[in-house]
């Protein structure tokens, strides 16, 4: 078969357009290249721009669909379980093991004592978690988790401050912009779609001046940064306020823009000049906390208020901390305060998903055509959330922002994503909403991605049953009852969905054959169903069927064959994406949809809910497990855990030629190394109350003093003492969420010291 557009053709090769669709914001193209059935290479987009090419992670794919540890057929537990002991069975003994629990534990306990764990793992709209949550939605539902370990403190922080996640510009009007900050942003190795870094290598091409604001001297502050300011961890809240300090105290503030469009800054100004609580936020007071120099900080401040329009990114890693979301609401409300919203070149900053274009066109149309919802009758909507039998008519959660439409989920018998394992241990004796009594686990790495693994190995081991649907034997796969193996993106049909609203879909045709016994997500569904006496409904048709039914309500797709043909579809856009734009343009036809119809710098609705460690002003506040908190004593290091460039999460394990790009170890800086006499390579302790890892030490300048970082993702792996030696970060990170819901994988307290010498211990 020819193909015009590949260079590496020949008669008895194939190509099928397919892509990768991990959870890293990507969603790109793969051009899996078949000889006899197997996959011999792959290349990706080489179509004109916008270019949706893969990184490395996705080019090297052959390895994970070919890996010789692939689960290959069902397997039922037959030792401890977590000790990872199975024996081979077949599916329909699978099957009816798994449905004859299920119709067990509902009827003994009701549907609450089923618990959905559930993950990124694949983020097409066929596979993965969308028929496991149809199909326990049809059994009577679930209890599941709210709050999403990315972004929720930065979510939350949104809603309060614009009533909606819809904030930033689209990635090219970075271009027409004159400044940019990136507060822990790392794209050049995190993908958010796989243009933002050409764009931002664009940007530095064109001379606008980056700013890069993290403890770690990271790829994207050496490539694209003008300047880099490293920061303590937890702190920026502290430099955003001080920088607020200084435009208010120079008067550099978009004072029209201030009384036109937000409510709420004179109370600001009240806690921002000290006039509150008698501490002015100056820059030399948050010298002390941030470590940044007070000079640094005026700099800044009067560069980003003396440069307009300016974009003022504020990421998500410093937001996934005990306090994020008062990091997120003091940036939101300096983009507010400079008036750098709705403006080409400006940013909203806030949840940081420039909705776009894709949605641009959707409401254009919906406004145009006045007809209502996209979703018309005749079509079957996609499945939604809200569908779960178990939260229907629950009264709202008691933090959350429930006033207003989107947003988290307010049900409260939902439980927070960090806090499940205190759910299955405590149960409604502790207050939670329901009793556990099996885990229904799919498409996550559950036990190595959260918190506080060791208390999780206790809570899975206490449950009556887990089934898992998985590719590898995960450290949480060792815990199932039952493991479903499943198939890659490679071997079924899907459609993908970018990050960011990106204007452009994914279509993942079907490469190869399931490889060994495995099958989908929607195969294993399909036959439960059967068992659970479940109507035949959206999960019984054909892939390609439902596929066309669950993409019909996007319009923005003109042709759902060429998509499948060519294996991706690129809307074309008129103009760049503006969050804020009509609200800028005329405020009374189009209010802010909070509460107030302005932008929220004081929030009414978060003063209403009264939780003292939630001020309706954004406000720097420190915690039990932060530097100055007396654990600092025993635990003085922070510890960080990062997304990196050789993974996606802990999905991309058995992969030597990424192992190569990037040995996993302990980033920890020289002056600390030195005072513990640790050298670069030796094998290291990193450890506190929650757990003990050993891992080789990295020691570089690259990160500050006091603080290190294991990249999130190794897989946990205990030895006979239960120290980790796959040295996975979540052995060390707390279980607990800040009053706003962020995870806070960055806010632990480590210690470190030389692994105890094998050989010298046997002598
Ligand atoms: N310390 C620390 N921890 C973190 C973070 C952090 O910054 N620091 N980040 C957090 C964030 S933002 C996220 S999103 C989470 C991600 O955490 P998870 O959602 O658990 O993601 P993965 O670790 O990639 O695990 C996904 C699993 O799904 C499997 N899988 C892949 N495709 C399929 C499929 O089609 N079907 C099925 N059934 N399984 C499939 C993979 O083999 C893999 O084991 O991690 C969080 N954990
Ligand atoms: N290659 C790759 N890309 C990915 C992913 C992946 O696993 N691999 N995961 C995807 C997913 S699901 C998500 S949610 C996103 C996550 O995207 P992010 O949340 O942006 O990623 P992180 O690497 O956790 O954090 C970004 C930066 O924040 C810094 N940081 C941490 N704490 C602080 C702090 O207190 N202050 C400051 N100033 N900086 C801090 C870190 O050093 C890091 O450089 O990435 C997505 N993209
Ligand atoms: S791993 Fe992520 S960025 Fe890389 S090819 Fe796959 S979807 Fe794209
Ligand atoms: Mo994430």
């Amino acid at each position: 078969m020819s193909d015009k557009n590949s260079h590496f053709n020949s008669e008895d090769v194939k190509i099928i357009n397919t892509g990768c669709c991990h959870d890293c914001g990507g969603r790109c193209v793969l051009r899996a290249h078949i000889k006899d059935g197997k996959i011999i290479r792959f290349e990706t987009d080489n179509s004109e721009e916008t270019t949706l090419r893969a990184c490395m992670r996705g080019r090297a794919y052959r390895q994970r669909v070919y890996s010789e540890h692939r689960l290959k057929y069902p397997l039922r537990r037959i030792g401890e379980r977590g000790e990872g002991k199975f024996e081979q069975i077949s599916w329909d003994e699978a099957f009816d093991v798994v449905a004859s629990k299920l119709i067990e534990i509902k009827e003994n306990y009701g549907n609450s004592s089923i618990l959905l764990m559930a993950g990124s793992g694949n983020q097409g709209m066929l596979h993965g978690v969308v028929p496991v949550g149809l199909m326990l939605n049809q059994f009577g539902g679930y209890t599941r988790f709210w709050g999403a370990p990315s972004y929720e403190g930065a979510l939350f922080a949104s809603m309060a401050t614009y009533g909606t996640i819809k904030t930033g510009n689209a990635r090219e009007d970075f271009l027409n912009t004159k400044l940019i900050i990136m507060v822990g942003w790392n794209p050049a190795n995190l993908i958010w779609d796989p243009e933002t870094r050409v764009i931002l290598a664009k940007a530095r091409e064109k001379g606008i001046r980056i700013v890069a604001i993290d403890p770690i001297f990271t790829d994207s502050a050496a490539i694209f940064a003008d300047q880099w300011i490293p920061i303590r961890p937890g702190t920026d809240a502290a430099m955003l306020i001080a920088m607020a300090y200084v435009i208010i105290t120079e008067n550099l503030q978009d004072q029209a823009f201030i009384d036109k469009y937000t409510i709420g800054f004179d109370k600001y100004k009240e806690y921002v000049l000290g006039h509150e609580d008698g501490i002015p936020k100056t820059p030399e007071w948050a010298e002390k906390i941030t470590k940044v120099p007070a000079k640094v900080i005026a700099n800044l401040a009067l560069e980003y208020a003396n440069t307009k329009p300016a974009a003022l990114v504020v990421g998500w890693g410093p937001a996934r901390t005990a306090m994020g979301e008062q990091y997120s609401r003091a940036g939101n409300v300096l983009t507010a305060i400079t008036g750098n919203i709705g403006i080409k070149g400006g940013y909203a900053s806030g949840f940081m998903r420039a909705y776009s274009s894709r949605e641009t066109i959707m409401t254009r149309e919906r406004k145009k055509k006045k007809e209502g919802p996209i979703v018309e009758k005749k079509e079957k909507p996609k499945p939604r959330a809200q569908d779960n039998p178990v939260d229907t008519g629950a009264p709202p959660r008691k933090y959350s922002l429930y006033k207003l439409r989107g947003g988290t989920n307010p049900a409260s018998t939902r439980v927070h994503i960090n806090d499940l394992y205190n759910l299955i241990l405590e149960g409604r004796d502790g207050g939670y909403p329901a009793d556990i009594k099996m885990a229904y686990v799919i498409a996550t790495n559950r036990l190595n991605q959260y918190c506080n693994i060791n208390k999780g190995v206790e809570a899975l081991k206490s449950l009556d049953f887990i089934v898992v649907h998985e590719q590898f034997m995960t450290p949480t796969a060792k815990f199932a009852d039952i493991v479903f193996p499943v198939n890659t993106f490679m071997e079924r049909n899907d459609v993908a969905v970018p990050w960011l609203g990106s204007p452009y879909y994914i279509y993942l045709n079907k490469a190869i054959d399931s490889l060994y016994d495995t099958k989908s997500d929607l195969e294993i569904c399909q036959e439960l169903s059967k068992r659970l006496g479940i109507k035949a409904d959206l999960l019984s048709l054909p892939e390609d069927q439902i596929l066309r039914l669950l993409t019909a309500p996007r319009r923005d797709i003109k042709s759902y064959n060429k998509m499948k043909k060519d294996g991706y579809y690129k809307v074309k856009v008129a103009e760049p994406f503006i969050a804020f734009r009509e609200q800028i343009k005329d405020l009374e036809n189009n209010p802010f949809p909070t509460l107030s119809g302005k932008i929220e710098i004081y929030c009414e609705h978060m003063a209403e809910l009264n939780h003292p460690l939630m001020p309706p002003i954004p406000k720097y506040l420190s915690h039990d497990e932060h530097y100055d908190s007396p654990k600092a004593k025993k635990y003085p290091l922070q510890f960080l855990s990062p997304h990196n460039k050789r993974r996606t999460h802990s999905s991309l394990h058995h992969m030597p030629w990424l192992e190569e790009i990037e040995p996993h170890a302990v980033w920890i800086n020289t002056v600390d190394a030195l005072e513990r006499g640790i050298k670069n390579g030796d094998l290291v302790d990193v450890y506190n109350d929650r757990g003990r890892i050993r891992i080789p030490a990295k020691v570089t300048e690259r990160i500050i003093p006091g603080v290190v970082c294991v990249y999130q993702g190794a897989w946990y792996s205990p030895d006979k003492d239960g120290v980790d030696i796959g040295g996975c970060a979540n052995t060390l990170t707390n279980d607990g969420y800040s009053p706003g819901g962020a995870c806070p994988m960055n806010s632990a307290l480590v210690q470190i010291e030389l692994s105890p010498n094998p050989l010298k211990e046997n002598s």
